[in-house]
């Protein structure tokens, strides 16, 4: 009954809501999108956050932006349940400007990101991206912000529905469920590894019971999902009042981590501490002089000195208040770069390149007793990536400064799992390192059946963990990013085990069949795929390819072919990479046979596939000779995966032609 009136409430709210931001001055949504020009004809927008706007010649300036969030925002209430393609023209000192979403579901609020751009000061650059509004999502709204608090300027926005337009403005929201019946993850996996959950604050004061009995029948492990990183423990306000005494130690305010530190203490659950120094949500200002961002970088010395405060403040301040609550930290995330080598940022700008094995030694010589030290990254398991993790550990771990490698596991179901277990067991055996797998969501497959073909996913992905740990890999804690779909920071791609509405998904129903037994249920609307093992024969004599670039090269066809008149040229890439991609889905699972004629100034053309995080070479072909190569070959396609590309690619960025091309199932 309670939960009836709740829901009536949250209607009454909802439309409440609605009519204020129809009546209070806003002009009323009508169709399917959303101009706006600032030339007073339309006022689609209204203030965010703590910040003033000016509006003239079509342009609004956003100025005195106390955080980092404030700026204008667009109430978007008519879209809900449909994706909307969002585009800003914006320009700004900041170095990036980001456009987001927020809304409320179930009590809960979430901030999903939709595109961001590194934008110019002095000209206006295009900020685009698309995003699908939960169908249970209520006073939804796209709102502009950036990575600092500098001004920003805008002129023209655009908000259009993508594809049909599915009007849910008086259809209510599905009703929440009671999971105290649920199977329980962290009883049944007690015997391998902790099951946790990153939880935002809102949870923790949601006024429906439910999203925390969840959280205590699933998880043993807590990660507070943003409240303990810099930018929401740096008390800005204190510090920047007062530059001189916080010189060498910033102001600290931990009254966003406290509900779920509370919330941990009280229930007797471990927490994950994340994360102490990171190239983001880190304000700008604690790498300059004075905290002073228009002056001068802070010296090498000094800014030790405030990371060491920083990290020994943070870490004692949970453990004296809080003792025994935290057994993990992030000490630094995401430091190694995504081209190679470390990421340039602020710290390693002032620090230097030994930013990263300061942070472990001043983590090593304050942390609590017993408290483990972890490095965290995402597309850990790359192969590229995970050599310049190992590079950079190395003297960390030779000087017993760290205890585990966080691998984040933002994934596909493109991730095999076997080589996902070879990178743990790297980790775990050059390092001398504990895993925990920290952040894990899986994107849903584009296929036919997303959910269904997700959760046979995750049941294989468990069962490679289940082996992996009765085989000795050290991995300690599998912490899942989120608890629904819709709270989750990448809720378009539908990749954890609840949906909005608290029910279980099959990605938890693969969760519990992989540690007991059974297969996840196909659901009674199961589309039903037909194998179709067509070959792919290309002689480009009919002057058309299948396929396409991969990322930045041309095709074309043209002349001087090998067999015939015509062949598929590939130019144009600036990378070596940059290929010709061809998609070979249908042929997942299946040995196949290829075969294709090839020619190149470059010395060795490759003809790859495009599995998340590890790219095969099907076959590597020697064009040093400058003439056409025949060059047929065997492949067994790996399963467990929905989608898969392949792509030709040469050892540098010269054009390449290609003819005669078959791949057929053997
Ligand atoms: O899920 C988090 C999202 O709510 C925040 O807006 C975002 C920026 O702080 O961070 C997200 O979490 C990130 C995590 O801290 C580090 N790895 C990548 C995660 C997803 O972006």
């Amino acid at each position: 009954m309670r939960k009836k009136m709740r829901s009536v409430v949250a209607l009454i709210l909802a439309a409440a809501c609605f009519f204020t931001a129809c009546s209070g001055g806003l002009t009323k949504v009508t169709g399917t999108v959303i101009e706006e020009n600032f030339d007073g004809s339309t006022k689609y927008w209204r203030e965010n956050g703590d910040c003033k706007v000016t509006v003239s010649n079509g342009e609004a300036v956003i100025s005195d932006r106390k955080t980092s969030n404030a700026g204008i925002e667009f109430p978007c209430d008519a879209f809900r349940g449909n994706t909307i393609n969002v585009t800003v023209f914006a320009k700004s000192a900041n170095p990036t400007v980001r456009i987001s979403l927020r809304y409320e579901i179930y009590g809960n609020i979430s901030y999903v990101t939709i595109a961001e751009t590194s934008v110019l000061e002095t000209s206006y650059l295009p900020i685009i991206g698309d995003i699908t509004i939960p169908a249970n999502a209520s006073d939804p709204v796209v709102y502009i912000e950036a990575t600092d608090v500098m001004d920003i300027s805008v002129k023209s926005v655009k908000i259009e529905v993508t594809g049909d337009y599915n009007d849910l403005t008086s259809t209510p929201v599905d009703a929440l469920q009671d999971p105290s019946g649920y199977e329980s993850l962290k009883d049944l996996y007690s015997d391998y590894f902790m099951v946790g959950s990153a939880i935002p604050a809102t949870v923790i004061d949601n006024p429906n019971p439910e999203f925390l009995q969840l959280v205590d029948v699933e998880f043993n492990s807590v990660t507070p999902e943003n409240e303990l990183k810099p930018e929401n423990v740096l008390d800005a306000e204190t510090t920047l009042a007062d530059p001189a005494t916080y010189n060498e130690c910033p102001a600290l305010d931990f009254t966003a981590a406290k509900p779920i530190l509370d919330y941990c203490q009280e229930n007797g659950l471990k927490m994950r501490g994340h994360t102490l120094i990171w190239y983001s949500q880190t304000p700008s200002w604690l790498f300059f002089e004075n905290y002073d961002v228009n002056g001068t970088l802070a010296s090498r010395d000094l800014m030790l000195t405030r990371m060491e405060n920083y990290i020994d403040s943070v870490m004692n301040w949970c453990e004296e208040n809080y003792p025994g609550v935290i057994y993990a930290w992030d000490v630094v995330n995401e430091a190694a770069g995504d081209n190679g080598g470390m990421r340039d940022c602020y710290w390693k700008m002032t620090v230097g390149d030994d930013y990263v094995e300061k942070a472990f030694e001043f983590a090593r010589l304050h942390a609590p007793d017993g408290v483990q030290l972890f490095y965290n990254d995402y597309n850990s398991y790359s192969p590229n990536k995970q050599q310049v993790i190992i590079d950079m550990l190395t003297p960390i771990a030779e000087a017993g400064n760290i205890d585990g490698m966080g691998m984040q596991s933002h994934i596909s179901s493109g991730l095999q799992p076997d080589s996902y277990i070879e990178a743990m067991n790297r980790y775990a055996d050059e390092l001398g390192v504990v895993i925990h797998i920290t952040e894990l969501d899986v994107s849903a497959p584009p296929s036919a059946n997303p959910y269904y073909d997700q959760g046979v996913y995750m049941k294989s992905l468990f069962e490679a963990l289940i082996d992996a740990v009765d085989n000795g890999t050290p991995l300690e804690c599998v912490t899942f990013w989120g608890l629904t779909d819709d709270m989750s920071w990448k809720s378009s791609e539908l990749p954890l085990l609840f949906y909005g509405n608290l029910a279980p998904k099959p990605a938890f129903e693969g969760v519990v069949c992989a540690i007991k037994g059974g297969d996840v249920t196909k659901p009674e609307d199961y589309v039903e795929v037909a194998d179709d093992f067509t070959p792919i024969s290309e002689d480009y004599e009919d002057q058309e390819f299948i396929g396409g670039p991969r990322y930045s090269s041309t095709q074309a066809i043209v002349g001087n072919a090998y067999d015939g008149d015509y062949c598929l040229e590939n130019s144009g890439g600036s990378a070596e990479y940059d290929g010709y991609s061809i998609d070979v889905s249908r042929f997942i699972g299946q040995s196949i046979h290829f075969s294709f004629a090839v020619k190149s100034n470059a010395d060795m053309v490759c003809f790859t596939a495009d599995i998340d995080g590890s790219w095969p070479h099907l076959c590597e072909v020697d064009t040093s000779g400058g003439d056409w190569v025949f060059y047929e070959g065997d492949y067994q396609v790996p399963s467990g995966m929905t989608n898969l590309s392949v792509y030709f690619e040469s050892s540098d960025t010269s054009s390449f032609y290609l003819d005669d091309l078959t791949i057929e199932v053997n």
